[in-house]
């Protein structure tokens, strides 16, 4: 057993904040890493410590192994919590981590490595008895290979790339006159993204759900998940809602599909917190897709509804203790849904949109969680992810969780940049949300309701754009109050701030 007293935060953002608000109630200090563009940002301002590692681009910053491991020797730190993405899946940096006697708070580096190729990742778990989806167990070599191994396997199949994962390297194939420049594009996307070009065959499942369970191993040999989450609310890769519990989901699923997952982790004796993704059909037939050895976005609502901070417990094992709860004392108690709040142009194409923070009111009361990291004033960097900030609902039921998250989305207001809040607004509204029945076609089946207020939204547009100016003239202390400006009842309404704004 090892107390950790420090830990390095090798991330930034929400994420970065997230971890040391745990580490802070648990009485660990932190240390943050910046790059140049994030010298005021809010991971910098939250740490105990904070190091400067770099220019910019990620590449020279938060992914330089080197470097971060240097900060953290220099200022004796315990542990490297390496948040998601940049080092997180790492496995050269996590040993590197342990060479230097540094606590990597993940799996180890022979079971990233081993769940970092997607082949071997479907032989461990075919040899674990955990059903797969169905295809090729080695990489296809020449074109003929792959050509032949399609027709066996029947049209449609997925092309993927070893070292994917999130839809890079993948094609699908529908026509076998397809087959080999399709073949060599996933190819060649494998070899520019992964500097790998192997890939392999899946038979392809229309409109699945993506459901994934979250799982914890300790050090002792004890595995167990934490229930699901419905992931299905994806437009290109990029999710933009989740929930728990998945509305697909029967009790007896739940058992079955929960088993796997725990198998699936003791088959490579995991340490930490996972996640093993599922594709499940429309006849609940599931499938074993990929396993994520890092804490993900999504975790909130897993930690609402069993009431565990996964973190907390991320830490707890790093340290060695063994799990203080035991599969059949934990619950999953209401429904809770997560909105990712992305800085994007919806009606551009969903567009990044970067820029200075003009003003920003965040929801609160009953039932709310925002994850977040930016601040009035704030210029989000062109350099990193656009998602800007986390919601997170929880209600005893779905239909109320529903409406809380109206609520909540109401209440959100970001002035300066643009953001994805109304787009998801409208996916509240949808007959497909609401009902719970929606796969990963939703974003596609629904596109012309979900953006069919483009109309609308160019009238919200010129709101915006005289409310920030009202509120710019509001601080400089030109305008009267807010209050007298424009009355709390139609503060959104257009007419009142075009009245305001011929006024002024
Ligand atoms: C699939 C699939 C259908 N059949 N594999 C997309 C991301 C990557 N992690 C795996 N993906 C898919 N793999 C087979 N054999 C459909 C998808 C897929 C998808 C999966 C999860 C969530 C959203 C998705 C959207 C489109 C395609």
């Amino acid at each position: 057993m090892k107390k950790i007293n420090k830990i390095l935060i090798a991330n930034r953002g929400e994420i970065a904040v997230r971890i040391m608000r745990t580490c802070r109630e648990m009485g660990i200090s932190t240390v943050a890493v910046f790059s140049d563009a994030d010298r005021t940002s809010m991971h910098v301002r939250y740490a105990d410590e904070a190091y400067h590692i770099g220019p910019s681009p990620s590449s020279e910053s938060y992914l330089n192994a080197a470097k971060i491991i240097e900060v953290a020797k220099k200022c004796q730190a315990d542990a490297i919590h390496p948040g998601y993405g940049f080092l997180s899946e790492n496995a050269a940096f996590s040993r590197k981590c342990n060479e230097n006697g540094i606590i990597f708070i993940g799996p180890k580096p022979e079971v990233i490595e081993q769940m970092g190729d997607k082949i071997s990742a479907r032989l461990t778990m075919i040899a674990a008895g955990v059903p797969v989806v169905p295809g090729t167990t080695e990489s296809v070599k020449t074109e003929k290979e792959a050509i032949d191994t399609i027709m066996e396997i029947g049209l449609p199949v997925m092309v993927k790339a070893s070292a994917g994962g999130g839809g890079k390297g993948m094609r699908l194939i529908t026509e076998e006159k397809d087959i080999t420049s399709l073949v060599r594009s996933a190819r060649s996307e494998a070899k520019s993204s992964f500097g790998n070009d192997s890939v392999y065959i899946e038979k392809y499942i229309s409109s699945p759900h993506h459901i994934e369970f979250q799982i914890l191993g300790d050090q002792h040999g004890n595995f167990l998940h934490l229930f699901e989450r419905e992931c299905s609310v994806q437009r290109r890769h990029q999710k933009m809602i989740e929930e728990t519990p998945s509305p697909l989901m029967t009790p007896e699923l739940r058992i079955k599909m929960g088993e796997y997952a725990v198998e699936a982790a003791r088959a490579v004796n995991y340490t930490g917190a996972g996640t093993i993704e599922f594709l499940v059909d429309n006849d609940l037939n599931f499938y074993f897709l990929e396993m994520n050895t890092r804490l993900q976005v999504e975790h909130p609502i897993t930690e609402r509804v069993t009431g565990i901070d996964l973190v907390k417990q991320q830490i707890l094992i790093a340290e060695g203790h063994p799990l203080k709860f035991k599969q059949e004392q934990l619950r999953q108690t209401g429904h809770a849904i997560e909105c990712r709040i992305y800085a994007e142009d919806t009606d551009n194409n969903f567009m990044p949109n970067p820029g200075k923070i003009y003003n920003i009111t965040q929801p609160l009361g009953l039932g709310v969680r925002t994850d977040g990291y930016v601040y009035e004033g704030y210029e989000i960097p062109i350099y990193y992810d656009s998602m800007i900030s986390k919601l997170i609902v929880w209600a005893e039921n779905r239909s109320e969780a529903i409406e809380r998250m109206k609520r909540a989305l109401y209440e959100y207001k970001i002035t300066g940049v643009k953001t994805t809040i109304k787009f998801l607004e409208r996916i509240m509204d949808t007959t497909d949300f609401r009902s719970g029945n929606y796969d990963t076609n939703f974003i596609e089946k629904n596109k012309e309701q979900l953006l069919k207020a483009t109309k609308c939204a160019e009238d919200c547009e010129d709101m915006v754009i005289i409310a920030t100016y009202i509120e710019y003239l509001d601080q400089l202390n030109i305008a009267q109050t807010s209050k007298e400006m424009y009355p709390a009842k139609n503060r959104w309404k257009k007419y009142t701030y075009q009245k305001n704004f011929e006024r002024l």
